[in-house]
């Protein structure tokens, strides 16, 4: 009998990149062009198939506002993966190399990938700026239009199970 696995991921970054959205769109599909800010942190566990086996990642959702934060450091405790997101038309907007310490503070050994988010407001000839403390992979997504989404999952999924043959099934 195939087994469950389970990780947790926090999900940060600088308010407003996208980090709701990118967790609504595969809660419920659906993409809102409001922006309701994030109070503190919304866990959502997220399931996938396999072809190895089930897969669950709590993801931790947390609120980039600082001032909406009830516990800055406590969000990252005991984290197998961070996602830090930031908005490709705003990339300075935070610093990344914060988030990363942050995470590792908490969890040393979380892996970490970042997401480049809001891509369908690009133009071909837009300046793709590479923002301050970025040192690791990047997946660039659009929540709105879905580019590169179901890639991103993959990443992470392979990732936290050390497999890069590992494929999704029935991923919508
Ligand atoms: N064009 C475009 N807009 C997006 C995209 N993703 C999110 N947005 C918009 O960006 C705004 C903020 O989205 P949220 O998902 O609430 O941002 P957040 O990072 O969760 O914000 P906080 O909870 O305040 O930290 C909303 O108006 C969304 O509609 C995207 O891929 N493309
Ligand atoms: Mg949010």
């Amino acid at each position: 009998m195939s087994t469950t696995k389970e990780y947790k991921v926090v999900l940060v970054g600088a308010y407003g990149v996208g980090k709701s959205s990118l967790v609504r769109r595969f809660v419920d599909g659906n993409f809102m062009d409001g922006h309701v800010a994030t109070l503190s942190v919304e866990v959502h566990t997220l399931s996938f198939n396999t072809s190895k086996q089930s897969i669950k990642l709590n993801v931790w959702d947390v609120a980039g506002h600082e001032k909406l934060r009830s516990m800055p450091s406590g969000y990252h405790i005991n984290a197998s993966m961070a996602i830090i997101m930031y908005d490709c038309t705003n990339p300075n907007q935070a610093n990344l190399t914060k988030y990363v310490e942050e995470v590792l503070d908490a969890s040393p050994n979380a892996k970490i990938v970042f997401v480049s988010n809001k891509i369908d407001l690009l133009g071909c000839e837009d300046e793709k700026v590479v923002p301050n403390g970025m040192n690791g992979p990047l997946i660039e997504i659009s929540s709105k239009s879905m580019h590169n989404v179901c890639n991103l999952w993959l990443h992470v999924v392979r990732c936290l199970e050390d497999d890069e043959e590992l494929t999704l099934v029935d991923i919508n």
